[in-house]
């Protein structure tokens, strides 16, 4: 497997090569594990694409693009029908400079959306339905050469409480949003089923988070994940995979085996499971040398994404690349109160490869021998 001449000319001499001890693979992680079928890649901001380290990180270690708020609808609808596709059409192009692949996020979701859409949800079902069938007609087939796979609906199950600051009732299964109140639950069938109409090809994603820890919050939100999977595959709605987040918690504790139980049942509904947003969040108190933080990191890592691949998932995306570029070091209900910055994602905020790049390039390959 060779690097397309560009992204290997952009990553020359790029500090993503050249961190770390003792020999490093000159390939990127996407490289190495394409190279044991599985799709690696990365969310991008394309704000930042004007920075060339940035730029040559993405191309150096993705062959696998998501874009971080390109594909919301308050980037693609700011105003009722203007859509604006200039800012995805940028990563659209990189991604094909690079010979990398691109997946949607997201056609249906409570955060991120233009205060003219909530106006508009709260006048009823039919306008709802409205919306939501124009969105999708003006996106799906102006995506349609770029874009094979869409997380069509992301986060609509309710949290049972637990460490989130998101933690609005539930109605149902399902939190309580605009959506929800203007269509009812039925809401995620409607999505799934426009999109299937307006393109029988593409792969259509339910995109969810807090599904991995062993903690009963999560287990309690894997119950209810499932009964809405089951609920869509019984009414034979075109629901194709499950994205798992994977937005890690070190304070939280992860065993695999709860996991595992997890994804067998969706697996036995007949969905592909893709990892879609991994980083992991380190515990409050944290070691004082970094090599002890980022072997904990590393070993959760490679405990969950091992478990995930055990199951027949094989995409894996992360949420960015260097620890710099994270919502993680910018959002301030995640970010750390000690000063530093979480090392939760695989290139250090230098752009040096850490343990974690190992972990998942140890996964990938144990995957590809087993
Ligand atoms: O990382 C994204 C951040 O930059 C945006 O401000 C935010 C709202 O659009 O979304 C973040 O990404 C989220 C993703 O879309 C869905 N899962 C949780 C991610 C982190 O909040």
């Amino acid at each position: 497997m060779t690097l397309p001449r560009r992204a290997v000319l952009a990553a020359a001499g790029s500090p993503v090569l050249a961190g770390g001890a003792g020999a490093q693979p000159a390939e990127g992680l996407g490289a190495r594990a394409r190279a044991q079928g599985i799709a690696f890649g990365t969310a991008v901001d394309g704000n930042r694409l004007a920075d060339p380290r940035y730029a040559a990180q993405v191309a150096a270690e993705a062959r696998l693009l998501v874009p971080e708020w390109e594909g919301k609808w308050s980037a693609l609808q700011p105003a009722e029908g203007r859509f604006e596709f200039g800012p995805l059409t940028t990563l659209v192009e990189f991604a094909s400079r690079h010979g990398q692949a691109l997946r949607g996020h997201t056609l249906l979701w409570h955060r991120a959306m233009p205060d003219w859409l909530a106006a508009r949800l709260a006048e009823g079902a039919d306008r709802a339905r409205a919306v939501l069938a124009a969105h999708l007609d003006a996106v799906l087939p102006r995506m349609a050469g770029a874009i094979r796979d869409w997380d069509v609906v992301n986060e609509a199950v309710a949290n049972a409480g637990g460490p989130f600051t998101e933690n609005t009732p539930a109605i149902g299964d399902l939190r309580d949003t605009p959506w929800l109140r203007a269509l009812g639950p039925g809401y995620v069938d409607l999505a799934f089923r426009l999109a299937r109409e307006r393109d029988r090809t593409l792969r259509l994603t339910y995109n969810e988070y807090g599904v991995e820890g062993d903690t009963p919050f999560a287990e309690e939100k894997r119950r209810r994940v499932l009964r809405l999977l089951r609920r869509l595959v019984e009414a034979r709605v075109p629901v194709d995979a499950l994205g798992i987040q994977a937005h890690l918690m070190l304070d939280e504790p992860f065993r695999p085996e709860p996991f595992a139980a997890f994804l067998q049942e969706v697996r036995s509904l007949g969905l592909a499971i893709l990892i879609t947003e991994l980083d992991v969040r380190e515990a409050a108190v944290v070691p004082p040398d970094l090599a002890a933080r980022d072997a904990l990191v590393a070993a959760r890592v490679q405990a969950v994404v091992g478990t995930a691949l055990e199951v027949g998932c094989r995409t894996v995306l992360t949420w960015g690349l260097s620890d710099r570029d994270s919502w993680l070091a910018q959002e301030p209900a995640v970010m750390r109160r000690d000063g530093t910055i979480h090392r939760g994602l695989p290139l250090d905020a230098e752009g040096r490869r850490k343990p974690m790049w190992q972990a998942l390039d140890r996964a990938f390959a144990a995957r590809g021998r087993g």
